[in-house]
């Protein structure tokens, strides 16, 4: 887990890729892009027009309050069920959402001042995720908000609230884990095993991540990351191929799990 800055980071996302997307009208009220015409994520920008930002502190050892926020409290019944879906939303399940969003957690702003607490960290992202993944670890698009949390009027008053009392607010970007869209063929629903030249892929249904694309095809040469062993020295040879797929996921191997693509 990373933590970010006070404000409103995840407006300033560069997320470098290809494709196409775009400015969805559809969306409004939950877009990040405001970028109408961007066909390039390099192209995407934001803006909370007329705010002045928070600055950090000087020091960040202030007490902290974590949560997740369908786990905290509910403040807008009218967006747990927001897909419309009947395998969304049950209170009595740990596997599915709870219903808690931010104008719950601004509702509790005088039980968290109280304590003394100063910032507020929001584990999970905020971005949209499979209907049923409570936890904000399993992202479909980094341009748009989860509708179970709130749209960006929501966040921009809650976090607003949030610094009027002098609390800060970080968000959580866990870029390297997406949702459950594409998966290897003969594991679908259960883990791969560890394959080096690493597995094909398929898309699991007509959804697509518009911003990240697999790839089947291998390429001769691969520029691996740093290894280290368990003594801390470099490894310079990997048990891995000297080839990899041309794709922006890890297609080594896949672990049956609610999130599953690894970019
Ligand atoms: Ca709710």
């Amino acid at each position: 887990m990373t933590a970010s800055h006070t404000w409103w980071v995840v407006l300033l996302l560069l997320i470098p890729a290809v494709t196409t997307l775009r400015y969805d009208p559809d969306q409004v009220g939950f877009n990040l892009n405001q970028n109408q015409t961007a066909t390039d994520p390099l192209d995407y920008w934001g803006e909370w027009e007329n705010h002045s930002y928070t600055a950090s502190p000087e020091n960040w050892r202030i007490p902290f309050y974590t949560l997740f926020l369908d786990r905290f409290v509910n403040g807008d019944p009218s967006n747990d069920d927001a897909n419309g879906t009947q395998f969304e939303h049950d209170l009595l399940s740990n596997q599915l959402r709870h219903g808690g969003d931010v104008l719950g957690l601004m509702d509790s702003f005088d039980y968290i001042q109280g304590m003394g607490i100063q910032a507020i960290y929001i584990a999970g992202m905020p971005h949209i995720n499979q209907p049923w993944a409570s936890d904000g670890f399993s992202p479909l698009d980094l341009t748009l908000l989860d509708y179970h949390f709130g749209n960006i009027d929501d966040w921009r008053t809650m976090i607003s609230e949030a610094h009027r009392r002098g609390i800060y607010v970080v968000l959580e970007n866990t870029m390297s884990t997406m949702g459950d869209l594409i998966g290897f063929p003969g594991f679908l629903n259960t883990s791969s095993p560890l394959y080096p030249e690493e597995h094909d892929y398929i898309w699991k249904s007509t959804r697509r991540y518009h911003d990240f694309q697999p790839s089947n095809t291998l390429l001769d040469q691969c520029d691996y990351p740093r290894f280290w062993d368990d003594l801390g020295y470099n490894v310079t040879q990997t048990t891995l191929g000297p080839g990899c797929r041309d794709s922006e996921f890890d297609q080594v191997r896949v672990h049956a799990s609610p999130v599953s693509a690894t970019l």
